[in-house]
């Protein structure tokens, strides 16, 4: 049985513009009905009635015109990241669809609501090898939870309610094609013969989350379970990000330091007595050496992936606070699993908790955290020349307000901001956590800074990473953002050249040849500041200036490319092969020497 051709009922472009609503606007106007008020991309000739919907709506929905899909991508999950709210961003048919996938995968690894629009050739050609026919929605099946074509006008709004329900629910990614002549045609349009009549749900633009409670007999065995260990961690996740006082009040309670994975590094202040900062390679000596002794373990909000830097098997107790039931107990066995929001999770176990009177771990953990700190502001020397990386996160630091959002990208620099960079009031951390890709750092600040005009926000990058997606500085300017970006230029794809030494290799193909870009003229010809330094003497009052500033700013410096971002314990195998890299030919074995042996005495000074 086959459906019946009708006569097409709706008017196509080739007959003259629909002078009435167009399919395109009951799809904009249901996302502004969702309460989306930006969305980030670039137009094509697959979306052009995409881009007539959001003309007609943009009394509601501000479109951000953006140099590279990857960038929109990234916007649109820094947007969730930073709002809670689900981020949103559209690329043309074909090529358009396929720059967006790197960003789209950022936001599915870290679990962000985002919804992506892409164009589609006109049904009438689907499948005969018309230009740009990429079948995103078969690209997209690994990405998207909710991956879905329009064929038919009557389909919206309902596919837009799925859509966007699904994105937050399943915390991930939602997928709407639209072909040309669709996304034109009359918003009523039904142009189809129905063989077995069907009508299209009548759904409502709406979403409640689920709630984040636990039951109280898991929260009691939490309780147990943690009451029944001497020395007993937190480890925080981005879970948790909402939920500081509670876990501070827990920690208190249990006298547990807190650990904090990367993007958990918001969860609470850095200062805090009751943190020993990062774990992993980034991590600190502390976090690491904690994990080595603990009984108990208390995971809250995380699914921090490098388990080789979680206590070994069967040494520890653990219980979890997690709000996935699929990613509960994925990590580490864990006695107890469950599921829950952090900050509710949290609110109801307190109590339940008792107090503990010996708090000579924790104290241990304290002192150690001291020796650290001074270890850390020691590497911020002001005096070395070439520039110490850790100098400028430094200066930055101390000179960003209270509140200021920092992004960050992958590579060195991560190291650097983690240590360096201290969480203290209201300032954030965003960086790719699971993806760990290059170049959202810029796009990211961008797409927050839209949500945030007021708020100091500082996009702390690479060279490598900057260069990939530089053109969305421009995007900065043509909307006079005053993002400030601070590139940390070593001239070379740092985190890997170090990684090489790491297997025992020397570096190979990860530096790029001199002279070192001048990033700062970029700024400087298109009306921005932009101010490049080569030395140290002249960091603070570059990076005061660029903070200062009314608009866009980059602050491009020239740091010395032979630091490495040492892990916070050094293993014997790593600086074996480190050795093993050194004696089969590692190039620019002297300064690296220096800086690894200038390192070493602070160390042991701390
Ligand atoms: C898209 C992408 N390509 C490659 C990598 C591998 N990678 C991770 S960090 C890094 C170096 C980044 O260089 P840069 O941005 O200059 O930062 P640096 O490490 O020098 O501080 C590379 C190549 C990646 N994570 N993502
Ligand atoms: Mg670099």
């Amino acid at each position: 049985m086959c459906a019946v051709r009708r006569e097409r009922n709706f008017k196509t472009v080739t007959g003259g513009p629909v002078v009435g609503q167009i399919a395109s606007e009951a799809l904009i106007e249901r996302l502004a009905d969702w309460g989306v008020d930006t969305v980030f991309g670039l137009p094509g000739d697959g979306i052009n009635g995409l881009m007539e919907g959001l003309r007609r709506h943009q009394d509601r929905i501000r479109f951000v015109l953006v140099h590279h899909e990857e960038a929109a991508a990234f916007m649109a999950t820094a947007h969730a990241k930073a709002t809670g709210r689900i981020g949103v961003c559209v690329a043309t048919s074909g090529p358009g669809g396929i720059h967006l996938l790197n960003g789209l995968y950022d936001a599915k690894l870290d679990h962000m609501p985002v919804l992506a629009i892409t164009g589609m050739q006109e049904t009438s050609v689907l499948g005969t090898g018309y230009q740009q026919e990429v079948n995103l929605d078969k690209l997209y099946a690994d990405v998207a939870e909710y991956d879905q074509m329009i064929y038919n006008p009557a389909q919206l709004p309902s596919v837009v309610d799925n859509a966007v329900r699904t994105a937050y629910a399943r915390r991930g990614v939602a997928h709407i094609t639209v072909p040309n002549d669709i996304q034109v045609a009359d918003a009523d349009a039904d142009p189809w013969q129905h063989v077995a009549p069907a009508r299209p749900p009548h759904t409502a633009p709406v979403m409640l989350q689920a709630p984040g409670r636990p039951r109280d007999e898991d929260l009691q065995k939490i309780a147990d379970l943690l009451g029944s260990g001497e020395k007993g961690a937190i480890l925080a996740g981005a879970g948790a990000r909402h939920a500081r006082e509670e876990l501070l009040a827990v920690a208190e309670k249990l006298g547990a330091p807190i650990v904090k994975t990367l993007s958990g590094k918001a969860c609470v202040p850095d200062d805090s007595p009751y943190t020993t900062g990062g774990i992993g390679l980034l991590g600190t000596r502390p976090s690491e050496e904690l994990m080595e002794e603990i009984d108990t373990l208390f995971l809250v909000g995380t699914n921090f992936p490098y388990t080789k830097h979680l206590p070994a098997p069967g040494k520890v107790r653990v219980a979890q606070i997690e709000a996935d039931p699929a990613r509960a107990g994925g990590r580490i066995a864990t006695e107890v699993p469950v599921v829950g929001d952090a900050k509710e999770g949290l609110r109801a176990l307190l109590p339940l908790l008792k107090q503990r009177s010996d708090t000579s771990f924790l104290e241990k953990c304290q002192k150690r955290m001291q020796r650290w700190r001074e270890h850390m502001a020691a590497q911020q020397d002001s005096g070395r020349d070439p520039i110490a990386p850790q100098y400028v996160v430094g200066v930055l630091d101390e000179l960003a307000t209270d509140d200021a959002v920092l992004t960050c990208d992958s590579g060195t620099i991560a190291t650097w901001a983690a240590r360096h960079w201290q969480v203290r009031g209201g300032r954030e951390f965003f960086l790719s956590g699971n993806l760990a890709t290059m170049a959202p750092g810029m796009p990211y600040a961008i797409g927050i800074q839209h949500a945030f005009p007021g708020r100091q926000v500082i996009a702390y990058v690479g060279d490598g990473g900057f260069a990939m997606l530089m053109a969305e500085f421009i995007t900065a300017i043509k909307h006079q953002l005053p993002v400030k970006v601070v590139i940390n230029n070593n001239n070379s794809l740092g985190q890997i050249l170090w990684e090489q030494m790491v297997l025992g290799y020397p570096e190979h193909g990860v530096r790029y040849p001199e002279p070192f870009v001048d990033y700062a003229a970029i700024a400087t010809a298109n009306g921005a500041f932009g101010i490049k330094v080569e030395k140290a003497a002249d960091v603070r009052s570059a990076i005061e200036q660029g903070l200062a500033y009314h608009g866009p700013a980059l602050i491009d410096v020239n740091v010395n490319p032979d630091e490495p971002p040492l892990p916070g314990k050094v293993e014997y195998q790593q600086a074996k092969k480190f050795a093993e890299a050194f004696l089969r030919g590692q190039p620019r074995k002297a300064t690296i020497a220096t800086t690894l042996f200038r390192d070493k005495i602070e160390q042991f000074k701390s």
